[in-house]
Order: structure tokens, then C-alpha cells, then sequence
């Protein structure tokens, strides 16, 4: 039998940080995990180098249910994403060495394509509607089929989603910046842009809108009935989604689909909203929720009640997550729609990915495992760890709001 004979933690910061998992077996393969966690890496680090790495040496790396198991249940303190993120990093890398020693692309072993390419949606934004049109008409020139539209709400300082320099970072500061945020505002604003979006472009790509947890449900209820006409493929988080009951307000409104999930990290998390049909889209990614073998259970739990997946795909999700979502995209029957937000351009010398974008859709090629490779002379020019954090929301009146 093999054994699970290294763990290390790698840290790096190629344009923004990452921690990734790798693992190598008694028999020198190699397995890949994401275990980055958005301004909380060095949580999961510690996770993983402190508490997992000791007790998987010697460990069978082909018993992947059951080393999930013995993480999850076995620590007994389980779920929340720090958690979730290191079972994940272990899970993932164990499925990478699996389909390297089968040696086929891992959505072979997950039961093969279901399609040829996963449909992606990247981000058009704009501090200005003109902004935003421009960067819409430039995806849809590289030939995009969905996209995802937010802009800057006139009179408040920094909004999500939008790019800052060329580029949108979501955690990019020492110290969490500060923003302001009046819904009001917001919803007054948001419907007209999108309005402006569907006028000059049409409806012959899909649209989609980030509510970014934002609104109470009674706010959410109008804003999806002010877009319904627009037909958005997707109105995403409409309200913080602890309070999961809220949908069925929302659901009683408007016919405006709802996506959630990207905070969420376990089927427990995403039943109720499941099985109540209060979401059409689950957007939990496998770093967050578990790795492959979770996220897949998600997603067929999804498959009973004609939920879609919605994968996160920002660019904190590094391209070991990139390329697992694009097997598991590949392989599953309820496949939505996958995010596609992009790196800074240093990422790649650090990891080598074999996924591609042709025609608005990502794909693999044929290398066995993950087909990601992590370049370790390219990551020690970026070695150092740069703390990095996400903003904070404050309303108008000073109190802190959902960010
Ligand atoms: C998205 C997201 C992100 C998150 C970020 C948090 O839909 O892409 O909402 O941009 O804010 O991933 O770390
Ligand atoms: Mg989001």
C-alpha cells in the first residue's frame, strides 16, 4: 500500500495571495489543493500544517471518503469555512494524485464529460455607465455568452465589483478600507444600468448582477420584480443568506433567479434552501465546501430539486480551484454556469494550469489529475505573504452593513 508520505503548506503571493496543499504519496505523485481563504489564509494554514498535515503521513491516499470522513467527523468541531477550506485543500490534492495514477483527466474518473466546455461568466464593470457599457462591448468581442454587470452607485465611495485601475481586487488593502452604502441609493441606480446594458446590447447573451448580500428580503422582492424584464440569468445574494427563510419573501415576488452559496460551506448550509426550492442556482465552490467529494454531494442533492450549479470563481479561488471546478463542471448533469474572473498576469508563472477558454467556455486537456502543476522556483520570487483584507461596508449613518 502507498502512504501519504509529505504535506506541505505552500504560501505565495503572484499578484495576490494563495495557499495551496500538496501531498505526495509513498510512490512519488504529486497532488494539488487550494486551501486559500480571502483575508483569513494564514487561519487555514495553520489548519493544515499544525493540526492535518501530522495526521495524514502514512495515511492511504486512495481512501478519499474516508480520510473526508476522518477529517470532518473526526474533529469533531465541524463546518464554517476555515474548516471546510482545509478538508478541501486535503480532499482535492487526494483526487489530483487518484486521476494522475489512473492516469486520466479527473472528470474521467468523476464519470465523464456531460458537455464539451464549461460556460463562464466574466466581469464587466464600470466607476461610470459609459465604463460599463465599454467593458460589456469588449466581452461580448471576445466572445463571451454571459456576463456578469455592476457599477459604481453614483455618490458612494468604493462599490464591489467594480475595477479599480484596471483591475478588480476584492480584498486589496492592509487594513480593511472603509466604503459607504445606502440601498436606497442602490436600488434607484441599479435596474437602470442594467436596463442600459440589455437597450444597446439585446438579450442574446446572458445577463447576471451581484446583489452582494445587500438588500433585507422586501428590498430584494422589488428590486428582482424592477429587473424581471431584463431577464437576468441570475440576480445574485440578494440578502445575507443566514437568514434563509428570507427567500421565501423574496420567491413570493418575483420570478428573477436567485443564486447563493459562495459563503457557504456545507450541504448542511444549502439544504433548506435546496429542498425548499428557495434558490435556482448553488454557487459553493470546492474550496470552500468541502472539495470534490462535498461539493459533488451539493450538487446532486441540487440535481433532485432542478438546481443548477453556480460555481464562485473570483480570483481568491487560485487556479488549482479553477481547474477542480472545471472537471467537476464537466463531468456533473446540472451544470449552470461558471465564474470566471481571471488572475493577475504573475499567477500563471506560479501555476502552470492546462485549463483554456474557447468560445465563452473553459476546458481541460488531457493531462491526467487536475492538469495544474506548481512552478516552486517561480513561487519563491513571490514568497512573501502580504496580509490583505476586505472592505468593510458602513451605512450612511455610520453603522456597519453586510459587506
Ligand atoms: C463574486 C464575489 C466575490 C467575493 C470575494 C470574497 O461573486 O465574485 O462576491 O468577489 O466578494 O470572492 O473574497
Ligand atoms: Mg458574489
Amino acid at each position: 500500500m502507498a502512504t501519504i508520505e509529505r504535506a506541505e503548506v505552500l504560501i505565495c503571493c503572484p499578484g495576490r495571495n494563495f495557499v495551496t496543499l500538496r501531498l505526495t504519496s509513498s510512490d512519488g505523485v504529486t497532488g494539488l489543493g487550494d486551501a486559500t481563504l480571502n483575508g483569513r489564509e494564514l487561519a487555514v494554514a495553520s489548519y493544515l500544517r499544525d493540526h492535518v498535515a501530522p495526521l495524514l503521513i502514512g495515511r492511504d491516499p486512495d481512501r478519499i471518503e474516508d480520510t473526508w470522513q476522518y477529517l470532518y467527523k473526526g474533529a469533531y468541531w465541524r463546518r464554517g469555512p476555515v474548516t471546510m477550506t482545509a478538508v478541501a485543500a486535503v480532499d482535492t490534492a487526494l483526487w489530483d494524485i487518484k486521476a494522475k495514477l489512473a492516469g486520466m483527466p479527473l472528470h474521467q474518473l468523476l464519470g465523464g464529460r456531460s458537455r464539451d466546455g464549461v460556460m463562464v461568466y466574466p466581469h464587466a464593470s464600470g466607476q461610470t455607465v459609459p465604463e460599463l457599457l465599454d467593458d460589456v462591448a469588449r466581452l461580448l468581442d471576445l466572445g463571451y455568452q454571459a456576463i456578469r454587470a455592476q457599477a459604481a452607485v453614483p455618490g458612494l465611495t468604493g462599490s464591489y465589483g467594480v475595477k479599480k485601475n484596471g483591475r478588480y481586487e476584492p480584498a486589496d488593502s492592509a487594513r480593511p478600507e472603509e466604503q459607504a452604502w445606502s440601498s436606497e441609493a442602490y436600488l434607484d441606480f441599479a435596474p437602470r444600468y442594467l436596463e442600459q446594458v440589455r437597450q444597446r446590447f439585446g438579450f442574446d447573451f446572458h445577463l447576471l448582477h451581484d446583489v452582494h448580500h445587500r438588500l433585507t428580503p422586501i428590498q430584494a422582492a422589488r428590486f428582482g420584480r424592477s429587473v424581471e424584464q431584463l431577464r437576468l440569468f441570475w440576480m445574485e445574494d440578494p440578502t445575507p443568506a443566514e437568514d434563509q427563510e428570507s427567500f421565501r419573501l423574496i420567491r413570493q415576488h418575483t420570478c428573477t433567479p436567485i443564486a447563493v452559496g459562495e459563503a457557504l460551506t456545507s450541504i448542511w448550509e444549502v439544504q433548506h434552501l435546496i429542498t425548499n426550492r428557495l434558490i435556482d442556482y448553488v454557487r459553493c465552490t470546492v474550496v470552500h465546501a468541502g472539495g470534490i467529494t462535498h461539493l459533488r454531494r451539493i450538487f446532486d442533492l441540487a440535481d433532485l430539486y432542478q438546481v443548477r450549479s453556480g460555481c464562485h470563481g473570483a480570483s481568491d479561488l487560485s487556479p488549482v480551484t479553477q481547474a477542480a471546478a472545471c472537471q467537476l463542471g464537466l463531468a456533473i448533469p446540472n451544470f449552470g454556469i461558471q465564474e470566471h474572473m481571471g488572475y493577475p498576469p504573475q499567477t500563471a508563472e506560479v501555476f502552470h494550469s492546462g485549463v483554456q477558454l474557447k468560445d465563452g467556455c473553459l476546458d481541460v486537456d488531457d493531462s491526467p489529475g487536475l492538469g495544474v502543476e506548481y512552478d516552486d522556483q517561480a513561487a519563491a520570487r513571490f514568497a512573501d505573504f502580504e496580509p490583505k483584507y476586505l472592505p468593510v461596508a458602513r451605512r450612511l449613518d455610520g453603522s456597519v452593513h453586510d459587506w
